[in-house]
């Protein structure tokens, strides 16, 4: 069955903070609005409140110095599609099959009669909208996005009241915006074609036409071309509906702000889901040049820049007090993911990844530990934090935030931390966390407490490009690290303490086996 509710159910005022703060003291939940927003390839190391120190992202460590920084933060997949779609069904991905990156013309990967988080939030009473990049596929199994007419299910069909999304990912076909469930501005003289195969013997690709790219591809990437850019994937048609690449961003902010100003009277859960800093890395003219590393840290900059204006917004509106605004990324981070943009050879002293091993792709750290940060004026204190949170988490954390009880089976594997979140020292963090690739192909990191399990079934460790040499080492199946004393996952402690390991093990196993990992 469907799980539905609108607004019409339920009759909610906004809470003013003298108000808030009786209610929270007598135990009453709160209902701010809440927004999530989830950079995309951001590394532990790739904004200055996390130790970059090349260039600065004062909107995000605004947010850091007035809210909570975790340490121990991170994102359930090393790959963008497995993590939204953990974010957004509070369920591991590796427990489904076809929740890896998503494909062109690739169909929802949640079905609608599962719960998700925008589920919850229509049960609390809230309007639920998405802006940004979606990438977890449109229309239905076996038929894919119907992209010159009604594209369903979609957004709409899993719990979002309003969307505005590019579809998959830019370096993916096509450069066009679906809202309303339609491809906007589309001219129906001019069908949008999208394909695997070349459409025509002469139709222009990265290859035939290469020598007139403004950024070359490196890997992939080289089929049709838009906008100077060769991607993956074939298209056709619906030429007045393509954007250009540089305009990403100022379209975020416009369509953030405008679901803002419009749901400014009611609780609101707004998910700006940033194209930043995916490739192709093509930020805006007036921000190429502004970092010495390429347009990989110009795209930061950017991120930035939309966050500063989203916070502006609610400034502007009195909302900042009333607001959960939790800052997050979908993977680790990667150099050359496919175009030529020098992010590798102009990287210096920057660490894209911290002190963390590996990157996108990898069950090391690096591939999950991510940027984590909770921001409410005047309700989380300022701080860091060393509990352990997911990006999978945020679904139940935000239930039991505004007392909204789950139906049976939702959320398996997302753990209530909202006390984290909200800068309690005394709060408990997650006990134990598996960490995924793109696949769920038994390649996990499984954290708990300070231990740290790897386990590479095949024994091929992919660790892109974010350190050269770790590129698809050779690993043994199973590492234990102590992550207390080797956050950097150097030495492979599973010789002095096999006890650790086989224990570890045995729990691994028995929570992939069990289908959840949060007790009912
Ligand atoms: C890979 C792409 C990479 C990127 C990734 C998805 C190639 C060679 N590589 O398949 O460029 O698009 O998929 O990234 O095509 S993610 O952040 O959306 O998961
Ligand atoms: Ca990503």
């Amino acid at each position: 069955m469907t799980l539905r509710y609108t607004n019409s159910h339920m009759i909610f005022r906004k809470l003013t903070i003298p108000t808030l703060i009786c209610s929270l003291a007598a135990g009453a939940p709160d209902k701010p609005n809440v927004i999530v927003i989830m950079a995309d390839d951001l590394g532990y190391g790739d904004l200055s409140c996390y130790g970059a120190n090349t260039f600065k992202t004062p909107n995000i460590d605004t947010l850091a110095q007035g809210g909570q920084l975790f340490t121990n933060g991170y994102c359930s997949a090393s790959t963008c599609t497995p993590t939204r779609y953990s974010l957004l069904t509070g369920n591991y991905a590796f427990r489904k099959k076809g929740t890896g990156i998503a494909p062109p013309n690739g169909h929802l990967i949640i079905d609608a009669d599962t719960f998700t988080l925008p589920d919850i939030m229509k049960k609390a009473g809230y309007q639920t909208g998405v802006v940004g990049k979606w990438h977890l596929g449109l229309g239905e199994k076996g038929k894919g996005p119907n992209w010159n007419g009604e594209i369903k299910p979609g957004p709409r069909e899993i719990g979002f009241d309003h969307h505005f999304l590019l579809p998959t990912t830019n370096d993916r076909v096509p450069q066009v915006y679906v809202t309303e469930s339609r491809v906007l501005n589309l001219d129906p003289k001019d069908p949008l074609w999208v394909g695997r195969k070349k459409p025509s013997p002469d139709h222009p690709t990265g290859i035939t036409h290469r020598d007139t790219l403004k950024q070359d591809w490196s890997h992939g990437h080289n089929s049709t071309i838009h906008n100077g850019i060769s991607r993956i994937g074939f298209y056709t048609g619906g030429h007045k509906a393509r954007f250009r690449d540089e305009d990403l961003a100022d379209k975020w902010v416009e369509k953030s702000n405008a679901f803002i100003e419009e749901n400014k009277d009611k609780p609101f859960f707004l998910f700006y889901a940033s194209h930043d800093l995916h490739v192709p890395r093509i930020p805006h003219e007036r921000f190429q040049g502004v970092t010495p590393h390429g347009f990989r840290a110009d795209s930061i900059v950017q991120l930035d820049w939309t966050v500063g204006e989203i916070m502006k917004t609610l400034d502007r509106l009195k909302l900042t007090e009333n607001t959960l605004v939790i800052f997050c990324s979908d993977n680790g981070p990667v150099m050359d993911d496919g175009y030529k943009d020098a992010a590798l050879e102009k990287r210096g002293s920057h660490k894209a990844a911290g002190q963390f091993k590996g990157g996108k792709y990898s069950v090391y750290e690096g591939g999950t530990r991510t940027p984590f940060i909770t921001y409410w004026k005047g309700k989380i204190p300022a701080g860091k934090s060393d509990k352990v949170i997911c990006t999978i988490d945020i679904a139940t954390s935000i239930a039991s935030l505004t007392g909204t009880s789950l139906p049976t089976g939702a959320f398996k594997d997302s753990f209530d931390v909202s006390a984290s979140m909200l800068g309690n020292k005394d709060a408990k963090g997650r006990e134990h966390l598996i960490q995924q690739d793109n696949g769920g192909r038994g390649k996990f990191g499984f954290r708990k407490g300070n231990w740290k399990l790897t386990r590479h079934p095949k024994g091929s460790a992919r660790n892109t490009v974010v350190e050269k040499n770790l590129a698809n080492n050779k690993v043994p199946e199973f590492q234990l690290y102590d992550l207390s004393k080797d956050p950097g996952e150097k030495n492979n402690a599973i010789k002095n303490h096999p006890e650790i390991a086989t224990k570890l093990k045995a729990e691994l196993a028995s929570l992939v086996e069990a289908g959840r990992s949060r007790p009912e």
